[in-house]
């Protein structure tokens, strides 16, 4: 890894917006979908993923679902069933109440809250199939109340044998109440709009390739949709009191993710750095995926040796990573000042994998510097709100002349008339209810 200053360092990742051809042959399969339902559904689905289906053989049926307990190890059915309990007990927190203000007027001013009807998520195929995202993205719908959670994957993510084991397991786990075997643009659009067999949803989420991102930003505004994830990234803050070995372990874990994933070490300790540098590489000669953790330190990632903690924290504040770890004699002291950062850890042992499997708090955090302005996932992303309005005689007649006077200024006398209507038949003693 090089290292470098704050001046030299400028973290540049391109956000991908498709090649005119994937953008073209999005669009195509988002309306093919829209207008011909499960034939087009079934066609994108023989042609992309090389699996004939039938309305019968769409959707997993319960005793798939049986047989994939049957396939994992119980070790991991434990491991999942841990990490769940604790997603949902850090989600439960989340939960917001509808509330009412009863003013002495008699005034009743509100939020009804209500969670979503239908939601549904995305789980790719491939080497990006997690377990962990499954908790992470359906745990908060769940708690939140939404009454159906719908998840699409592709027929294979297992290879022959189907959908992986693994990915059906933690679904269960989850709460997940339907699953359907197609993906791809074709499963974002059946999603969207429905299909004989599929009802549409409110919302979608979840990860996956170019074309699942392309579907997604085509079928927004039908639907909402979640943000759309940039590569994992994360920034140690460490001082010379941080073990050279737990820092460039915790770099490696993002990198080894994508070869676009960002690792950023910032320190004012130019031994720390060094020693850094040198176990970097060390551990990397070792780790399996060596490939991808090597292209993404190379490209993306950077040592950067600060004057001071403050120019430190000055520049996590410009990156707004995604994971910040602080590893330094006082974590606690320097947290009050990090304005921007998707998930904050604290000290030698928050390794982050910590925080991406099983702490708690959700591992879909905002990447590519949108921390500056969005949070992590969590139940509001699951809500809907109602305003509740109320007003009494006594307050119209008291606000009335007020609203008529910003009604008539914007020229839209009809609205003032719908007030006045009102303050004329009260005062000239009448009791139009
Ligand atoms: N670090 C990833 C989440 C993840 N890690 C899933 C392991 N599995 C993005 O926050
Ligand atoms: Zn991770």
């Amino acid at each position: 890894m090089k290292i470098q200053s704050s001046k030299e360092f400028n973290l540049q990742r391109e956000v991908e917006y498709g090649t005119p051809e994937q953008n073209k042959a999005v669009k195509e399969i988002v309306a093919d979908i829209k207008k011909e339902g499960d034939a087009a559904l079934f066609r994108y689905t023989e042609r992309h993923d090389g699996a004939l289906l039938t309305p019968d053989t769409l959707r997993v049926k319960p005793e798939e679902l049986e047989a994939a307990y049957g396939k994992v190890e119980a070790s991991f059915v434990s491991a999942i069933r841990a990490a769940a309990a604790n997603i949902r007990a850090f989600h439960a927190r989340q939960k917001r109440n509808s509330w009412m203000d009863l003013q002495p007027d008699g005034t009743i001013l509100g939020q009804i809250i209500r969670p979503l009807k239908r939601v549904g998520v995305y789980v790719p195929g491939g080497k990006a199939a997690y377990p962990s995202s499954v908790l992470m993205n359906v745990i908060p719908a769940q708690i939140a109340g939404v009454p159906e959670i719908v998840m699409v994957t592709p027929p294979s993510t297992g290879g022959k044998e189907g959908i992986d084991p693994y990915i059906l397991v933690a679904a269960a786990e989850a709460g997940v109440h339907e699953i359907y075997r197609v993906g791809g643009a074709q499963a974002i659009a059946a999603l969207a709009y429905g299909t004989e067999s599929i009802a549409p949803v409110d919302k979608i989420c979840g990860p996956g390739n170019i074309y699942v991102a392309l579907a997604k930003r085509e079928v927004y505004g039908a639907v909402d949709i979640d943000s759309i994830a940039g590569p994992s990234e994360i920034v140690v803050l460490a001082d010379e009191t941080a073990e050279p070995a737990y820092v460039a372990a915790d770099l490696l874990s993002q990198a080894e993710h994508d070869e676009m994933a960002s690792a950023i070490l910032v320190t004012p300790s130019q031994s720390l750095a060094e020693s850094v540098a040198a176990e970097v590489e060390r551990q990397l000669q070792a780790l399996p995926r060596q490939a991808i953790a090597r292209a993404s330190v190379e490209n993306y990632g950077a040592i950067i040796v600060v004057e001071s903690m403050e120019e430190g924290i000055s520049v996590v504040n410009r990156l707004a990573p995604e994971h910040l770890e602080i590893v330094t004699a006082d974590p606690m002291s320097l947290t009050g000042a990090i304005e921007n950062a998707g998930a904050i850890f604290l000290g030698a042992y928050s390794s982050e994998p910590v925080g991406d499997y099983f702490a708690g708090p959700n591992h879909i955090i905002p990447t590519n510097g949108t921390a500056r302005f969005s949070s992590p996932v969590d139940v509001d992303d699951f809500i809907k709100k109602s305003s509740l309005i109320y007003y009494s005689k006594e307050a119209l007649l008291r606000d009335g002349q007020t609203i008529i006077e910003l009604a008539r200024r914007e020229g839209l006398e009809g609205h003032a008339r719908a007030i006045e209507i009102r303050l004329e038949n009260e005062l000239k003693g009448g009791n139009g209810h």
